[in-house]
Formats: C-alpha cells, sequence, structure tokens
C-alpha cells in the first residue's frame, strides 16, 4: 500500500504542477482520471498526492472541494480564467502615481472579491512617490480597510505583513501597480521579478504572468499578473448592489422592491449620493458595472 500525500499547489510548472507537502516541495501531474473529473487544478487547491516509485514525479489523485474561487473573465470568448482557490482575503494593490490608479478598475476587482464572498481590502502603494490622500479616503468611505505601502521604503509594510499573517492571500491589481515588489520586500529573500513601468505608455509591462503562491508568516500569498481587464460573470443585475459595502445598509429601503438604484423615484441609495453618504463615483462605478451585467453574454462569454 502506498502513502498518498496531502499537498497545496503552489505553481504551474509546465505541464504539472509544483507542490507543497509536509515532505517538501514536489512535482506532480494530473492523470486521466483527475484531469477528467477534477475542476482545473489552480494555486491554492488542496490535493492528495500518489508518490511515483519510480521517478520523482507525483500524481494528482484527488482535488478537495473547494472554499472558495476567485477566477476572472476576460474578453470576447477567451473564457474565464481561475485565478486562486481557498483564499480568505483579496488585496486590491494600486498606486496613485505611475501608471495613475483607475478607481473603476479597482471598483470592478472589488467587486468580484465581493461576489466570490472573499474578504476585500485595499492597498495603496508608491506613497514614496504620492500621499494618495484622496484614493485613501474614497476607499475608506466605501467601507474597505486600505494599507498604505511603499516597496521603495517599507513605509506601511508592518501593517500589511499584521494583515495577512497566517490567511490565504491574494495580491491582485493593475500591472506596474508594485504587487512583486511589495511581496519581495515583505519576504527577504524572496525575489520575484518586477518590471519598470513603460515610460510611453505608462502602464506597467505585465511583469508576472502566472499565479504563484508562497508560504508566509503561517498562510500563503498569491502574486498574480496585473490586469487591465476583468469581466463580471455570473453575477446577477440584481445581486451587484450588494457588492458594494457601503449601499449594503440601505438595499431594502427603496420605494420598489426591484429598485435598479438608477433613476428610480424613492431610491434611498439615490438619495445617499445626493446627501454625501455615498461617493458619487462609487455610484458610477456601480451603474457602469449593472449595464455590463446587464449586458451579459453578449460581450463576455
Ligand atoms: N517609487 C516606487 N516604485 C515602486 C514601488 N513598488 C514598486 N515600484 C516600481 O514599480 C515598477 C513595477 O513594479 P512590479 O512589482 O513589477 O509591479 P507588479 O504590480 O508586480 O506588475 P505586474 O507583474 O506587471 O502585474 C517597478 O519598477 C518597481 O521598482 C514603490 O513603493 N515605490
Ligand atoms: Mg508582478
Ligand atoms: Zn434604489
Amino acid at each position: 500500500m502506498v502513502n498518498r500525500v496531502a499537498g497545496t499547489v503552489l505553481e504551474r510548472d509546465g505541464a504539472g504542477y509544483r507542490v507543497a507537502t509536509s515532505q517538501g516541495e514536489v512535482r506532480a501531474v494530473l492523470t486521466g482520471r483527475t484531469r477528467r473529473d477534477a475542476p482545473r487544478v489552480v494555486v491554492g487547491d488542496r490535493v492528495t498526492l500518489l508518490p511515483d516509485p519510480i521517478g520523482g514525479l507525483f500524481t494528482i489523485t484527488d482535488v478537495a472541494p473547494r472554499t472558495s474561487l476567485l477566477e476572472r473573465r476576460v474578453p470576447l470568448g477567451r473564457g474565464t480564467r481561475p485565478i486562486a482557490a481557498n483564499i480568505d482575503t483579496v488585496f486590491v494593490v494600486t498606486s496613485n502615481c505611475d501608471p495613475a490608479p483607475v478607481p473603476q478598475l479597482i471598483d470592478r476587482l472589488l467587486v468580484v472579491a465581493e461576489a466570490n464572498e472573499i474578504a476585500a481590502a485595499v492597498v495603496i502603494n508608491k506613497v514614496d512617490l504620492d500621499p494618495g490622500t484622496w484614493l485613501e479616503a474614497r476607499c475608506r468611505k466605501a467601507g474597505y480597510l486600505v494599507y498604505r505601502t511603499s516597496a521603495r521604503t517599507g513605509e506601511g509594510l508592518v501593517e500589511l505583513r499584521g494583515a495577512m499573517a497566517g490567511r490565504e492571500s491574494v495580491v491582485t491589481g493593475p500591472s506596474g501597480a508594485g504587487k512583486s515588489s511589495l511581496l519581495n520586500a515583505l519576504q527577504p529573500g524572496l525575489t520575484l521579478r518586477t518590471g519598470a513601468v513603460s515610460t510611453r505608455s505608462r502602464r506597467g509591462k505585465n511583469t508576472t504572468v502566472s499565479a504563484l503562491m508562497l508560504p508566509f508568516e503561517g498562510g500563503y500569498l498569491v502574486d498574480t499578473p496585473g490586469f487591465n481587464e476583468v469581466g463580471l460573470w455570473g453575477i446577477e443585475p440584481r445581486e451587484l448592489a450588494s457588492c458594494f459595502p457601503e449601499f449594503r445598509p440601505m438595499i431594502g429601503e427603496c420605494r420598489f422592491q426591484d429598485c435598479r438604484h438608477v433613476s428610480e423615484p424613492g431610491c434611498r441609495i439615490l438619495a445617499a449620493v445626493a446627501d454625501g453618504t455615498i461617493a458619487p463615483d462609487r455610484l458610477e462605478s456601480y451603474h457602469m458595472l449593472l449595464d455590463e451585467t446587464e449586458a451579459e453574454p453578449e460581450e463576455w462569454e
């Protein structure tokens, strides 16, 4: 009888996976049956492995049910891209300059986390270049925890490390925001590749190309490639408002039960925007994303 081994998938590695086990890191592959039955294996998956008595390659025989799955959709028939499984917290990393923040992209990533029932927080990086005070105020007002960091000077890293310790976290956000730089700064000895922001386009250069999980302070951290496009999929237009934390206490208080919070009379959310409780640009993000969820599935499949 061969002893099976439990592991956590750290990275895709060519046709196989790099998996952390109690006996150290091993390489593993999917075989016929699991390839057919298992959900696509992703970083963060808990798997059962069968050691190969001859070579060094293990076989994945089972994938445990996931507590969460973070995935993104890509436009025009290119399908979904699972990013990571079993994640507790998504940290949306943005710089406040170089590249300039795109609040609607931040909101989109926050909504994706909320819709997957994964806690989300915002990291404003590169505070050595620009204090980013307005962005912090905006995100706090929406109900998010905000961490201000500089991978360059080390500012704010103690707080961020504290928030990540003992959990399984994903860092996501636009290319060039400094996700890999932050992880390198958080974990001395780590040498993730980082890349300068293009001087011509003022965008990141997609230096990180695939998700990579690292053991960190009793938990795990996942570095992801930056992206500038993320689709909302499977989110019902009616569910969208509850993906905005500051809208939640008011949902159900509109005059009409099926209020879309666009221009309906007696809308509690619109009233909250008018009296300054909700930021107008958060409502704008909601409207933009509402159009998109209502337009499905033509543009995002
Ligand atoms: N001034 C300053 N520059 C930073 C900071 N963090 C990262 N950078 C620089 O920003 C550029 C992009 O950093 P990366 O860490 O590669 O960004 P990323 O978010 O991982 O980008 P992708 O992998 O493309 O998604 C690099 O030139 C870094 O040196 C920071 O806190 N301050
Ligand atoms: Mg990177
Ligand atoms: Zn309403």
